[in-house]
């Protein structure tokens, strides 16, 4: 096993954990997915139609889908939530016009009770971008300092450079392992 994964070892043999990978489309959560080199992505179209992307390695389960549009198939996302040990919430810190929309989005989902023992990790993505949002313009933009009785941590990344991805793998795996 090698790259990233590593990290999650002491998490396997253990219960499945499942981790969602989450935020407006265009963020970088595809990238990301592809840039944990665990094997086949599967993508199932379930319901009413959207995407959901998953790779299961050892006991860990990802899964990714695209935040954001149309509300009315937003009660159908609950069927993924149960369960979930940590939500990577994925921002694209050059998208200044939809960082807005991206925290309604963060904020209605932490409000899902389903959701509620969930870690949550923050990547503030393509960090590559010249005049991108800082991290600490992300942190402010979408309000973290009122999230409360919340595990959480934000970091800087760039999926496509491959950049910061570790150290944030790292947190998730020893912060999971300290909650199990
Ligand atoms: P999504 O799954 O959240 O919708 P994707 O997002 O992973 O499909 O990424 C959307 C686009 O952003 C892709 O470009 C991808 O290569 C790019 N991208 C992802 N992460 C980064 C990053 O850190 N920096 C930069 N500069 N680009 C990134 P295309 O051109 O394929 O649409
Ligand atoms: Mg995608």
């Amino acid at each position: 096993m090698g790259g990233m994964m590593s990290y999650f070892r002491g998490l396997f043999g253990q219960r499945e954990m499942r981790i969602l990978i989450l935020g407006l489309d265009g963020a970088g959560k595809t990238t990301i997915l592809y840039r944990l080199q665990v094997g086949e992505v599967v993508t199932t179209i379930p319901t009413i139609g959207f995407n959901v992307e998953q790779v299961t390695y050892k006991n860990l389960k990802f899964q990714v889908w695209d935040l954001g549009g149309q509300t009315s198939i937003r009660p159908y996302w609950r069927c993924y939530y149960s369960n979930t040990d940590a939500v990577i919430y994925v921002v694209d810190s050059a998208d200044r016009d939809r960082i807005g929309i991206s925290k309604q989005e963060l904020v209605s989902m932490l409000e899902e009770e389903e959701l509620k023992n969930a870690l949550l990790m923050i990547l503030a993505n393509k960090q590559d971008i010249p005049g991108c949002l800082s991290v600490t313009d992300v942190h402010r933009a979408l309000g973290l300092d009122a999230l409360r009785n919340r595990t959480f941590q934000i970091f800087k990344t760039s999926a496509a450079q491959g950049e910061g991805l570790d150290e944030a793998m790292e947190w998730l795996a020893n912060t999971l392992q300290q909650g199990r």
